[in-house]
């Protein structure tokens, strides 16, 4: 959540309850959370018809090609339009396919109004060979229009992989690399005002564990405004460990909050203690979904990765267990010791709510909860890059 969301809540805590506004301020909070988490980001994903667009959008969105929402891969583009593919678990983050940019007599600014580039937040230019005058057109357009916009050359696993067939005896990967990266660069360098060499990244849809992609998300996250972070962490792909500790981090800075809305429910009027079990359940399961490790998702990994086993590797209880309320109410009463561990950090963020919320089920109770799920829930997400990619880095 962002630092002026964050000031706005804490005012209106701090206030509504001096006007003998408890609700209020509760309200307020469940307000600002759901305009935290709805926040639409939109991405647009640009290049020639065949340079690896669509496999792209699959690996952000952290599909294989043979997923059932998955974009449909090596066909001839038809459409003239952009197609938007939401991401599977977080509607209000969007990546759109816009139509191929080969197009003889390729004008720039008329493509840019087609599809409309007021819609988008960034651009990603991609390739499979070298930039061409209509990539660079195209950045010139999206630059005036003071949009971001960052170069990805696709596919360097196939350049890899033919360089050492033909020259095994010469092959040098970090060379090739520097090569690719160079010539990638050079033509960009001429023609783009201000961009840095580090704005190409260079990746493999097929294997985004390795070179550039992790980079690509980062820089995404460094460099997007600050409202619209969260909403994309949330839609990371578990790519790598570092990946999902960035996912982690992102669901971790909005528990205090979550946690004084589901314990509010015991005292805002009207609401009982079921309703405080049904919000952690809610939250718990969205942890689940965020990270994969909702059956469905378990099972296509299963499937993709030609392992039967991922299912008997989790060892969080709430990976390994149907959410019920049963089970939230149970833990949530197992973990009441530890609570004071987390207490201590949660009273110094929200004095006055957490004094308020002081009934049987604490804010404090229910944030240390959250923190627990969230945490196992982020260990088991590890064995996700490990089966789809072979490897946890
Ligand atoms: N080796 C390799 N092939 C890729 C990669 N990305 C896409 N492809 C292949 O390139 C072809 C075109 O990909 P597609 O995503 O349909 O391109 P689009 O027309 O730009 O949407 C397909 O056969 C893909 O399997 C990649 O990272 N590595
Ligand atoms: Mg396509």
């Amino acid at each position: 959540m962002d630092s002026s969301t964050t000031k706005q809540l804490e005012k209106e805590v701090t206030e509504a309850p001096k006007r003998g506004d408890t609700a209020g301020a509760f309200e307020e909070v469940k307000k600002c959370l759901s305009d935290v988490e709805n926040t639409p980001l939109n991405v647009a994903i640009t290049g020639e018809s065949g340079s690896g667009k669509s496999t792209f959008i699959n690996a952000l969105r952290g599909l294989g090609d043979e997923d059932e929402e998955s974009a449909q891969t090596g066909v001839v583009e038809t459409t003239m339009e952009p197609t938007p593919y939401p991401h599977p678990k977080n509607k209000s983050v969007t990546y759109w396919d816009l139509p191929g940019t080969g197009t003889p007599n390729f004008k720039a600014s008329e493509y840019l109004n087609k599809v409309q580039f007021q819609r988008y937040d960034f651009f990603i230019i991609i390739a499979s060979e070298r930039f061409k005058e209509n990539h660079i057109l195209l950045a010139e357009e999206i630059q005036k229009m003071k949009k971001k916009f960052y170069f990805v050359r696709s596919k360097i696993d196939r350049d890899l992989r033919e360089s050492q067939e033909r020259r095994p005896k010469t092959f040098n990967k970090k060379e090739l690399l520097d090569k690719i990266r160079q010539d990638c660069f050079n033509p960009l360098k001429v023609n783009i005002n201000n961009i840095k060499s580090d704005s190409v990244f260079l990746v493999s849809s097929f294997q985004p564990e390795k070179f550039d992609f992790s980079r690509l998300l980062k820089t995404f996250e460094d460099e997007l405004p600050s409202h619209q972070r969260y909403v994309y962490l949330r839609a990371l792909p578990n790519i790598s460990s570092q990946a999902i500790q960035m996912k982690k981090q992102a669901l971790e800075s909005v528990i205090p909050w979550v946690a004084v809305q589901a314990a509010a429910a015991s005292i805002v009027p009207g609401l009982s203690d079921a309703n405080e079990i049904l919000s952690l359940s809610y939250h718990i399961q969205g942890y689940i979904e965020c990270f994969g490790l909702d059956k469905k998702s378990l099972s296509n990994l299963e499937e993709r990765s030609g392992r039967s086993d991922l299912k008997h590797l989790m060892k969080s209880p709430f990976v390994i267990h149907e959410i019920t309320y049963n089970l939230v109410s149970g833990e949530l009463k197992e973990r009441n010791g530890a609570t004071y561990m987390i207490a201590k950090r949660f009273f110094s963020l929200f004095p006055l709510l957490s004094a308020l919320v002081s009934g049987p089920m604490s804010g404090a109770a229910c944030g240390d909860l959250l923190y627990y799920a969230l945490n196992g829930i982020a260990e088991d997400a590890k064995v996700a890059p490990e089966a789809a990619f072979g490897c946890s880095e």
